[in-house]
């Protein structure tokens, strides 16, 4: 098999989560890692026209979307299956997985996490107050919803590890470091999913970069 190569930068949650696949697959692959500045320039728009990461190279094989390189995975490496057959837990994996790609990523990890974490921590840029205050109230609607969806499963879509922990983890992993997102996940069941979801040797071996390496 041709090997598995993911273009990207490793603080992004999205990549992570592809990793992530990786990891629990225990399945080879090695980050390609792109300069924060080459972002959107003409090479990487030829891998990803809307300038986005992580991009999935697998022989001449280039796929983008993470939910798709994650269902790619599962698909040529079926063992574990990281997808449900019981038609109830498949749908609640999809919409999961919806949620993150249309409010929580969006509406709130990409402006909270952004400037609290990764532009003052990687690129040295002041956060926006102004535009964190904005993003509490999706923050509240997105994880109080994750939480009632959870409820007291052990995992995001059932009693099985599925795409939908694989995607959401390294999005909350940042957001539970913030002021904003750790006040609203105290004493959450989703807190404690994220410290069983960190607690996996898969997390462990995914962590972001040092200086983005915070306590959940
Ligand atoms: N829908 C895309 C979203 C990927 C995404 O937004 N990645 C972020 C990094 S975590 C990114 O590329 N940001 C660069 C930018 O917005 O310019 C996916 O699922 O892969």
């Amino acid at each position: 098999m041709s090997d598995f190569i993911i273009h990207g930068h490793p603080a992004s949650p999205f990549l992570r989560s592809v990793c992530l696949g990786f990891e629990e697959k225990d399945a080879p692959y090695r980050i390609q890692e792109m300069a924060v500045g080459d972002m959107r320039g003409e090479a990487h728009r030829r891998l990803h026209p809307f300038g986005r990461i992580p991009i999935l190279q697998h022989g001449e094989y280039y796929l983008y979307e993470t939910q798709a390189i994650l269902r790619y995975i599962d698909a040529v490496m079926p063992t574990p299956p990281l997808q449900p057959t019981d038609p109830k837990a498949i749908g609640r994996m999809n919409q999961i997985i919806g949620i993150n790609d249309w409010y929580l990523f969006p509406m709130v990890a990409r402006i909270i996490v952004f400037h609290r974490v990764v532009g003052p921590l990687l690129l040295g840029t002041k956060p926006d107050e102004a535009a964190i205050a904005g993003a509490i109230p999706d923050a509240r609607l997105c994880l109080g919803e994750l939480n009632r969806l959870l409820g007291n499963q052990s995992f995001l879509a059932g009693e099985q590890l599925t795409l939908a922990d694989l995607m959401l983890a390294p999005q909350i992993y940042y957001l539970a470091a913030t002021p904003e997102g750790s006040v609203i996940l105290e004493d959450t069941a989703l807190l404690e999913w994220l410290g069983r979801m960190n607690a996996r040797a898969s997390m462990t071996a995914t962590l972001p970069p040092a200086p983005l390496r915070l306590a959940a």
